[in-house]
């Protein structure tokens, strides 16, 4: 049947009490509250965000919920219900986890979705006391019950949105003095600066614990990402604008389309392609590509960088051990890929245009990004360039892979008259095949 197609974000409310409940029956006491954190869906920007380019993601209505309450006696007691990943309660003593050691084993917990809990706590004992507020005391432990309505390891940032749900749980049941749910009602009214702070411990807990390459488009986008609301998020600083979308989305609907294959980020190839894209950074004398183009956009001449790479590497077969042209079609992803998103942010920031020029003109840019994902960056793989096909021709206006690649999710642009079409003829491509309604939604939050 059609609908078991389709990955439902599901009524939040409900799902959280029938969290707290499952809460209770585990641990025998009740939970201080639920906390929800997204994943995303990135219209542009891919491969780009750890070399200060542009993104342009939304906060998706699917993600991951945490079911917390502090323990008094330094244990973290962690359970997924995720069918693929749960082996009933793990226990970690949260005093060990931290960064992996030199020689890249993990410090105390083995399971890598474990990994990303303990490490957000470990992250967040590291803020500075300029961010007190938001640290947990250092002989804290915590009863957590987590779910997500998230497909694993499908480029929707799964691992993000279940660090984010973490650490806004361990903030609020952490940094309790006392007074009853204070904590709590920090989550509830946290400032932007507080969210990229947190946003930034999450990155920290993925870098550093977990020893995934992630840049912090997934983590930002899910503390900061609002309703209706794309980001345009300047890499360089992560700073961000949020963009209302709602007029396209009167007339066009994104859909995420799962392709059941999925990838693992710290496995995968993703960490080769990253060291050759700052291989081309190192010869170009930059430590970001973002670096070696004019500070503003407007004035992006890609062949003029790409001249200054042949010009630099000539007679080199490798540059920093990575081969020279691997190096350079990685440079030429990075760039055109910046220089794309440029042009929808400036899109989207000027003069008003109409719906179908609007869908058009962002539906190119996608269909091109997916082109230089397979051809440059080359990161896509078979399902995924049949999916993009498939939709562009059953009338979708755009189609990419979104997300590190290497398995995953193609992220398409449809008009509403055309969804119906195309949904059905990509769903014949296989059964393994799923898809969400992309609309975007709030950043993380207590539920
Ligand atoms: C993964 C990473 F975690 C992100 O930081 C980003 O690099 C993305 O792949 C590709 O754009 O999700």
């Amino acid at each position: 049947n059609d609908n078991a197609r389709w990955l439902s974000a599901g009524d939040p409310s409900l799902i959280a009490s029938s969290l707290t409940e499952r809460f209770a029956q585990q641990f025998g006491r009740k939970a201080v509250g639920v906390w929800f954190a997204p994943g995303r869906a990135n219209l542009n920007g891919e491969h780009i965000d750890f070399h200060g380019g542009r993104c342009l993601p939304m906060a998706l209505p699917h993600g991951t919920y945490v079911a917390a309450a502090p323990r008094t006696d330094g244990l973290l007691r962690l359970r997924t219900l995720d069918i693929n990943l749960d082996e009933g309660v793990i226990e970690i003593p949260a005093g060990q986890t931290g960064p992996k050691k030199d020689d890249g084993e993990s410090v105390g917990s083995t399971s890598t979705w474990t990994q990303y809990v303990s490490g957000v706590l470990w992250a967040l004992q590291q803020l500075d006391d300029e961010h007190s507020e938001l640290r947990p005391a250092s002989d804290f432990g915590a009863d957590l019950l987590i779910r997500t309505t998230l497909p694993i390891g499908a480029g929707l940032s799964s691992s993000a949105s279940l660090e984010c749900a973490a650490a806004l749980a361990f903030v609020a049941v952490g940094t309790q003095t006392g007074e009853e749910n204070e904590g709590a009602e920090l989550t509830r009214a946290l400032s932007d600066q507080q969210r990229a702070v947190l946003a930034e411990a999450c990155i920290r807990a993925e870098v550093e614990v977990v020893g995934a390459g992630t840049g912090g488009l997934d983590q930002t986008t899910s503390m900061r990402g609002a309703e209706g609301k794309l980001l345009s998020l300047d890499c360089r600083d992560f700073s961000l604008k949020r963009l209302d979308i709602s007029f396209l989305l009167r007339g066009y609907r994104f859909i995420a389309v799962d392709t059941g294959q999925p990838h693992q980020l710290a496995t995968s190839a993703f960490g080769d392609r990253r060291a050759e894209s700052e291989a081309a950074a190192d010869l170009l004398g930059v430590e970001r590509l973002r670096d070696a183009l004019p500070s503003t956009c407007r004035k992006i001449d890609v062949e003029e960088v790409l001249e200054e790479f042949d010009r630099l590497s000539e007679g080199r077969a490798e540059i920093n051990g990575f081969d020279t042209a691997a190096c350079r079609r990685r440079l030429s992803h990075a760039v055109t890929e910046m220089v794309r998103s440029e042009k929808i942010h400036s899109l989207l920031t000027g003069e008003a245009h109409g719906v179908d020029h609007t869908a058009t003109m962002i539906g190119d840019a996608m269909t091109a990004g997916h082109t230089s994902m397979r051809e440059s960056a080359e990161v896509s793989f078979e399902l995924a360039d049949r999916v993009v096909d498939t939709a562009l021709a059953q009338g979708a206006v755009g189609a990419r892979l979104i997300g590190g690649g290497f398995g995953g999710s193609v992220l398409t642009l449809v008009s509403k008259d055309n969804a119906a079409e195309m949904i059905e003829a990509v769903a014949g491509l296989s059964p393994s095949i799923r898809f969400l309604e992309v609309t975007p939604s709030a950043a993380a939050h207590a539920v």
